[in-house]
């Protein structure tokens, strides 16, 4: 069976998925786009040489009869109003991160897909389809550093990731990818956050505070600290080094061929999140695809993405508090377990 896909979205990363959907991955078909932009999504059905129905309205295709399953990659602010459309329609739904913009949408979405009875939303939190998380993942699992104690994280950018990049955003729209991430790699929950301002730098909006370092901790104890740096200037770059009792592991840099010239030793480093999770975008987007023709649903959930939102407002209000903030996490309910 060929899954039919909707994409609500056809900015930066629609543009990406439909893209990857149409020439790489297999069990699927694009056939209704939408974006408020219309020139644009058109542009985008011509581009990839779709064969698909363009609307104006994002919920019509999410009603539209010939698609079975929909794509979210509007911007963030808008997530909320089609995930829960699409779960009153009974339509499973992949929406790019954040889930919402504030953790009572979140919870909202969380309430309709438990009423609904069956799990239809997956959120887009890649870097748990990343071979480098992966890896990582397993060397903590088979116990080769001994118990998980100190995680240092960098998340950094060489500029704002949008125009629209603005306030808080680092916190609740860039660092949720941690906030994800880290919570799967360590199969643990945090307890409370502290957000530490440094000195900014003169290279963004004079509004912006950047870069931040977040301090996390969780209930087993370890220690999480993660620099936020929007506006590096140098490169994309994630970094994730895990200490343990008896040794240390980080997370491999993605490939580059070191080159030896004029004296000096130089690998190139990736400028954008496209390339650095372009192959775990691919394996996201693929499971994704055979989970949902099986009627499954086996990514990221609905909760996971109401827990990193609590997570991120915990940190803005330390951020504004000074002080360290308890993140009250409420028991998962079973339908997620
Ligand atoms: P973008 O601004 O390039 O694209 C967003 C698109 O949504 C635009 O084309 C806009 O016209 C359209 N849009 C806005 N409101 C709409 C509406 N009501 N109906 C239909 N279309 C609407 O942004 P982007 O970089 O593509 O980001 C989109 C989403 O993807 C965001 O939620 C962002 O957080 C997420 N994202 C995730 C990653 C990742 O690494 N997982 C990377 C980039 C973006
Ligand atoms: P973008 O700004 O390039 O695209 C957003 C698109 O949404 C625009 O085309 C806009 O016209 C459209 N849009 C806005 N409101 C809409 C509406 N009401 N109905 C239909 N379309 C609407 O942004 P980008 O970078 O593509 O980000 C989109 C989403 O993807 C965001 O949620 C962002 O957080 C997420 N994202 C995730 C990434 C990841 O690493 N997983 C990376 C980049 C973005
Ligand atoms: C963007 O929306 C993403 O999701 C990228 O992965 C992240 O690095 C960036 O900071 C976000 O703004």
């Amino acid at each position: 069976m060929t899954l039919k896909i909707g994409v609500i979205g056809t900015g930066a990363i629609g543009k990406e998925h439909i893209h990857r959907i149409t020439h790489k991955l297999k069990g699927a078909q694009v056939v209704a786009v939408s974006d408020v932009n219309l020139e644009q999504a058109r542009a985008v059905v011509e581009g990839e040489n779709l064969q698909a129905k363009v609307y104006e309205r994002g919920v019509d295709v999410i009603n539209a009869s010939d698609v079975d399953a929909l794509i979210v990659t509007s911007w963030g602010p808008t997530h909320e109003e089609f995930v829960l459309a699409s779960i009153a329609a009974g339509k499973p739904v992949f929406c790019e991160k954040p889930l919402a913009v504030t953790a009572e949408g979140c919870r909202q979405i969380v309430d309709a897909e438990m009423a609904a009875g069956r799990k239809l939303v997956q959120v887009g939190f890649m870097r748990r389809f990343d071979q480098s998380y992966r890896q990582l993942k397993q060397v903590l699992t088979a116990n080769t550093i001994g118990a998980p104690l100190i995680l240092n994280c960098s998340h950094r950018n060489p500029q704002s990731p949008s125009s629209d990049f603005s306030g808080d955003m680092a916190l609740t729209d860039s660092c949720v990818h941690e906030f994800d991430v880290l919570r799967w790699l360590l199969d643990d929950d945090y307890v409370s956050a502290q957000v530490i301002q440094p000195r900014k730098t003169r290279l963004c909006d004079a509004e912006l505070q950047d870069p931040h370092v977040i301090l996390l901790r969780t209930r087993q104890g370890i220690h999480i600290s993660i620099e936020s740096f929007v506006n590096c200037q140098y490169g994309y770059d994630i970094q994730c080094q895990v200490v343990g009792e008896t040794g240390t592991a980080n997370l491999p840099e993605p490939a580059s061929v070191p080159v030896r010239r004029e004296a000096k030793l130089s690998s190139d480093i990736l400028v954008s999140w496209k390339d650095r999770f372009i192959d775990a975008f691919d394996v996201e987007f693929q499971e994704w695809i055979d989970a949902t023709v099986r009627g499954e649903m086996t990514g990221p959930s609905a909760w996971d993405g109401y827990v990193v939102a609590l997570t991120g407002d915990a940190c803005v209000k330390a951020k504004y508090s000074g002080q360290i903030e308890p993140i009250e996490l409420p028991e998962c309910p079973a339908f997620y377990r």
